[in-house]
């Protein structure tokens, strides 16, 4: 990552495929390995070519002493013609023309849609502690963005650089970028497709790392619960109504006095170890949240600590720790660019542990945040502190060092004016390295509030865009759509909002959709009306349980959806437009989204409201997932669905199928449950499926092989309908025996009422002895089975 300010010419590179190749310069038109190609323009020669490979979109390139042409189809994709290109120390600006007006991406902010407004709507890039609601930059930094053409041609286009900065839209189209230091570095993503751009940028910045199984349970959380007596009633009260729930947290009042590593064992939460084991003796987790600073105070064991050698970020003389003021008073700053940070915050999570046996780490306030301007002894005037240009970021009384620290404060390998905005991915990534000595075989989390791109490969986020307002139901589905581009699909909002008392309907409407955010969490401010499901009585309850219970249905379903995103950046909460990017009706859905491919959330997200508007994309079957029946006449149309209050719609696109299981409690519990299969059959009775299954928590089961994956295709010859399952990585076994006991084939038109045959591989094939077909929603449903989860199978049924 560079990071000094220094005069260098833009660098380009262009990613297609794999990075497998080697990076080759341009000095000719001669090209080894046309998927990847780095172009430095020179100040005094014109280099122009076409790069023409059959896996990858062919493009061509013209590079002058001023303009930068970067054609991939037939309109030039990244063409700086449009404005001047400025190099000055501290500002460096350079403009592009745009293909097309779908842009999206860029954060971390509350768009308040998914397709960006090119209406001169301009976007500060620069990592803060704010509170959602208007235009400003939040607590994430990602200068990503891809750009869709009118036939489905897509672009994507990564600025690495870590400076404050802006991005300022135009209704041209074009955009603008102008930063405050680093040098022009562009990676450009030929595509073609969304999934293709996100693919390549995953490339480049790190695949999201894999998640346990237990973090796609259910999450109960509250800031300021009071005392450990208030955590063991919500808890109780969550059991007895037998809500499925897998995660409960400490958020900063479990601390002694506000202070990381330490929690009130003599006070409020006295006895904390004893629940904790108590909640892992219930198939659950417990979370802790850590802030980002340690409170300077002589004889605090992780103060101590970090002074010899010193971890902490130092002052502009380099004489002492900066000193900031936040919960706990006036704190330092663990400084992780510091080559000593690591064994020092590693040792203190593990030590930690060894007093309280939390299962994964939440860190908050990393932006870092300060709550006095600078430190508590201010800033000095100077260049950095009181740069000559201020990007568009949110700022009080014209200082860009509010609420975080000096500018010119010293980190290990340079200054916080550069380094600011990876403060907490540097957290994210060194608390990542910490719990693989806390946790040497099990994979643990670590949520992050403030990340930047990349820092999925270590962490997950949960979008601070939460208050108990309607309006968040909707921008949330924005966030999840753009942590998923960024590389984070582990992400959702906090259900029922944040700050703020919720009302019983809007939690209600928050349940049902939050039942589908990969990060299921429920979460409260200190001080408003308590929100835990139970509170709101029977009726609330009935509904939680069901919608959750479909939620843990679906989980294997999911967990294989977290497993593609690890192997190639896919995405697991997706936009229409990712699936069907030539469908000019998905450009601005946001209001719905798709878990991977096949799988269709309309929610309702406005008071008062039982019947919603969907788009039921033109160039698919798609099927009411309860009760399998096609929406023929809505094909292709907004159509307006029925939305009483105990429904959220679901829909199942033709041509995939799904691997479910019975849910329960806790995933510790529903993992022991048979399994099931959803087939949805397209226009050419076709469909296929992938159910990848390991023990749920060994590190690098992937990339050790320590897992199982069976591919599921289902076919129509001769007048039967088949369905097979093979094994194509037999990894692990699971030691409970799991089989399938239930399969469900949603389109099947033609069916006579004959035999369902199974063969198994290896054993005689018989007759399937419960089966209900239904002429009207033309569901096929073949139960009482018991198929072994590993052995291969072929399910037949006969047709018209
Ligand atoms: C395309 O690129 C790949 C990978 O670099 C290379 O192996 C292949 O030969 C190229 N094909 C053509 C037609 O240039
Ligand atoms: C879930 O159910 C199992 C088995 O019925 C029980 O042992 C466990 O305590 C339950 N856990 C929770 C959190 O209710
Ligand atoms: C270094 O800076 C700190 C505050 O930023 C100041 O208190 C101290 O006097 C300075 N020391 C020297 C040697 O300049
Ligand atoms: C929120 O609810 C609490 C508890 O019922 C109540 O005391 C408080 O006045 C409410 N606050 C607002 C702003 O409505
Ligand atoms: C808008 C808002 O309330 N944002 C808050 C979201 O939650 C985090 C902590 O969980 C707060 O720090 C944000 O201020």
């Amino acid at each position: 990552m560079r990071t000094s300010s220094s005069r260098s010419p833009p660098i380009f590179i262009l990613l297609c495929m794999a990075l497998e190749s080697t990076a080759v310069t341009t000095s000719s038109s001669t090209f080894s390995s046309p998927h990847l190609l780095l172009l430095s323009s020179s100040p005094t020669t014109t280099t122009t070519a076409t790069i023409t490979n059959s896996s990858c979109p062919s493009y061509s390139f013209i590079i002058t002493t001023t303009v930068i042409i970067i054609t991939i189809t037939s309109s030039p994709q990244f063409d700086t013609s449009i404005g001047v290109l400025v190099y000055e120390d501290q500002f460096l600006q350079i403009s592009t023309l745009l293909p097309s007006s779908n842009v999206y991406g860029f954060g971390e902010h509350s768009h308040r849609r998914f397709r960006h407004d090119l209406n001169w709507k301009t976007w500060g890039i620069f990592t803060r502690d704010l509170g959602v609601g208007g235009d400003d930059n939040l607590y994430g930094a990602h200068p990503f963005h891809m750009v869709v053409e009118e036939d489905g041609n897509t672009h994507g286009v990564f600025f690495v650089n870590s400076n404050a900065m802006e991005v300022a839209l135009q209704p041209t189209p074009a955009l603008t970028y102008r930063t405050i230091g680093g040098v022009l570095d562009f990676y450009v993503f030929l595509g073609p497709t969304p999934e293709n751009v996100i693919s390549q940028y995953g490339e480049v910045i790190g695949r999201p790392v894999m998640v346990p199984y237990w973090s796609l349970g259910f999450q109960l959380c509250r800031w300021d619960y009071g005392s450990l007596d208030r955590v063991k009633t919500v808890w109780s009260e969550m059991i007895e109504a037998q809500i499925p729930y897998d995660i409960q947290y400490g958020d900063i009042d479990y601390m002694l006095e506000k202070k990381d590593f330490t929690y009130d064992k003599d006070g409020a939460y006295a006895g904390l170890p004893e629940f904790i084991q108590q909640v892992h003796d219930h198939g659950q987790h417990y979370i802790i949240i850590l802030d980002h600073i340690i409170k300077k105070e002589a004889g605090y064991h992780a103060y101590d600590r970090g002074l010899d050698p010193n971890v902490y970020v130092l002052n502009p003389n380099r004489s002492a720790p900066i000193v900031g003021n936040v919960w706990p008073g006036d704190s330092v700053y663990p400084d992780f660019f510091n080559e000593n940070s690591q064994k020092y915050w590693t040792d203190l999570c593990k030590d930690f542990h060894d007093e309280i046996e939390y299962d994964a780490l939440w860190i908050d306030m990393n932006e870092p945040s300060n709550f006095v301007k600078g430190s508590i002894d201010g800033c000095d005037n100077n260049r950095w502190n009181y740069p000559p240009y201020l990007p568009k970021i949110t700022i009080d009384e014209g200082k860009i060092f509010t609420k975080t620290l000096c500018m010119d404060a010293r980190h290990g390998t340079g200054d916080h004016y550069n380094l600011h905005s990876l403060y907490g991915h540097t957290m994210g990534v060194g608390t990542y390295e910490a719990l693989k000595t806390v946790f040497p075989e099990k994979r643990s989390l670590v949520f992050s509030r403030s990340t930047f791109a990349g820092t999925g490969k270590a962490a997950h986020h949960w979008l601070g865009d939460n208050q108990s307002v309607w309006g968040h139901l909707h921008w949330g589905i924005t966030g999840m759509l753009e942590f998923n581009m960024f590389g984070m699909p582990y992400s959702g909002a906090d259900i029922c909002g944040f700050w703020g008392n919720t009302t019983y309907e809007m939690c209600w409407r928050w349940t049902q959709l939050g039942a589908f955010y990969p990060y299921s969490r429920n979460h409260n401010a200190m001080g408003w009306y308590p929100q835990h499901p139970p509170v709101f009585g029977e009726e609330f309850v009935e509904m939680t349980k069901n919608i959750l219970s479909e939620r843990y249905r679906l989980l294997p379903f999911l967990y294989t959806l977290f497993y593609q995103a690890h192997v190639d950046s896919s995405t697991v909460v997706r936009a229409l437009v990712n699936e069907f990017p030539a469908d000019s009706m998905t450009w601005d859905v946001d209001r719905q989204f798709l878990w991977g491919p096949s799988f269709m959330i309309s929610a309702v997200l406005e008071e008062g409201v039982t019947e919603i508007d969907a788009y039921i994309p033109r160039d698919a079957r798609w099927y009411d997932y309860y009760t399998g029946e096609e929406m023929v006449r809505e094909r292709g149309q907004v159509a307006t669905l029925p939305a009483p209050m105990d429904t959220i719609n679901l829909h199942v696109r033709g041509g995939y199928i799904l691997p479910l299981q019975e849910p329960a409690n806790t995933t510790v519990f529903s993992r022991l449950n048979p399994l099931a299969l959803l087939v949805a059959l397209d226009d050419n009775m076709q469909a296929s499926g992938d159910f990848f299954w390991d023990d749920g928590e060994k590190r690098e089961s992937y990339e050790r092989g320590l897992y199982s994956l069976l591919k599921f295709t289902a076919t129509k010859a001769n007048l039967q309908g088949e369905l097979r399952m093979m094994v194509d990585v037999a990894g692990y076994t699971d030691p409970n025996d799991l089989y399938f006991h239930s399969i469900k084939v949603y389109g099947v038109a033609d069916y006579v009422d004959g035999d369902v045959t199974i063969h198994p591989d290896g054993s005689a094939p018989s007759k399937a002895t419960a089966v209900d077909y239904s002429p009207q929603t033309k569901v096929l449903h073949i139960r009482a089975l018991q198929l072994d989860m590993m052995t291969p199978f072929t399910v037949q049924w006969d047709l018209e």
